[in-house]
């Protein structure tokens, strides 16, 4: 079980007109954060922490009764039944840009502001998309794997596949997907995408059918958000069309993808290989896709860069504190 409420006491709560010091608002972190997230939190904030959102009820009702913020990585989210706990909660500030773990209508419902890190992490998603798609066609890993095992000795690496010249497709034409497909024409790839809804601002050639763009390209790269509508999206069906020759990369959400159909399309060799930064099931790993030579797993690493996590972890914190200094004139945390 999650231990409760581990807080830095940082102020005493209470009544902000007694003359002191103004208080600082009452925050929720909730699972982990990166060491100076966490401290630059506490330096503006109030901060009680559990190490998963079940134990808030654990916190007595009295403190339950003061948080007024959540903070949380887009993976640990905010659960309905963590809202419902928290009868003041004002804000679920995100460390992430995915929202897929928040409950949006109950946060909606209560009229809970939902803020994320967009921007900050676009361009070292982008690159890292990049770095996974030349990885995966070049064999990088499966080289570096070969001569550490002493096999160079006693022959060759099968040959890779060029990547200058080959279609892309881009699930997902956001903020992410868009600086992926600034790099990719660099490296002379033709762009294609897929998206709920066509785009006039975007060029590149847009399938509505995203089995239609399986189809034509050589690369699938998921840069969408998870979340109900997309769960799935990349079945047996669409793994199909991508063909012997296609490769997926994903770098949005594990849930994107029917891992069932993936490891049955690798075992069918009926896709060329993928590389993945995200699961279902996160931290766990299907143990069947550690078994292939033509798969690179990756441990949900597409943002972290020092300087992209330093970026995120300030980002969320002047979230909290733009809404708590609007919603308490004259009271800077
Ligand atoms: C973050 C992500 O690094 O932003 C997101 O939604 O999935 C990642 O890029 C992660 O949220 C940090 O915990």
């Amino acid at each position: 079980m999650a231990r409760a409420d581990e807080s830095a006491r940082l102020g005493a709560p209470g009544g902000a007109d007694s003359g002191a010091l103004p208080v600082k608002p009452e925050v929720l972190q909730v699972g982990s954060l990166p060491d100076d997230a966490a401290a630059l939190l506490r330096d503006g904030f109030h901060v009680h922490a559990i190490a998963a959102a079940e134990a808030v009820l654990t916190l007595a009702p009295a403190v339950r009764e003061r948080i007024r913020g959540v903070a949380a990585r887009s993976m640990v989210g905010a659960s309905g039944s963590l809202i419902d706990a928290l009868p003041k909660l004002e804000i679920v500030s995100i460390f992430g840009v995915g929202l897929d773990a928040v409950d949006l209508d109950a946060a909606r419902r209560r009229g809970i502001r939902v803020a994320n890190t967009p921007d900050v992490l676009t361009e070292d998603n982008a690159e890292f998309a990049i770095a996974l798609l030349l990885a995966l066609a070049r064999r990088v890993v499966e080289g570096d794997r070969f001569v550490r095992a002493g096999r160079w000795t006693s022959g060759s690496l099968p040959n890779s596949t060029r990547v200058r010249g080959r279609r892309l497709g881009i699930v997902g034409m956001g903020r992410i997907g868009s600086a992926l497909a600034r790099r990719a024409v660099a490296l002379g790839l033709e762009v294609h995408w897929h998206g709920p809804r066509p785009k006039p601002e975007i060029g590149y050639p847009y399938h509505a059918d995203l089995a239609q763009l399986a189809r034509t390209v050589d690369f699938l790269v998921l840069t969408c958000p998870g979340g109900p509508a997309t769960a799935g999206m990349v079945d047996a069906r669409i793994l199909a069309e991508l063909g012997p020759e296609g490769f997926l990369v994903n770098v949005a959400r594990g849930t994107v993808v029917d891992e069932t159909a993936l490891i049955a399309a690798l075992e069918g060799k009926r896709i060329a290989g993928a590389a993945l930064d995200v699961y279902a099931d996160e931290p766990r790993v299907p143990q069947a896709l550690l078994g292939f030579d033509n798969v690179i797993l990756e441990p949900h690493i597409a943002s972290a860069t020092v300087e992209t996590r330093r970026d995120i972890g300030l980002a969320m914190v002047a979230n909290l504190r733009t809404h708590f200094d609007a919603a308490t004139p004259g009271v800077r945390p």
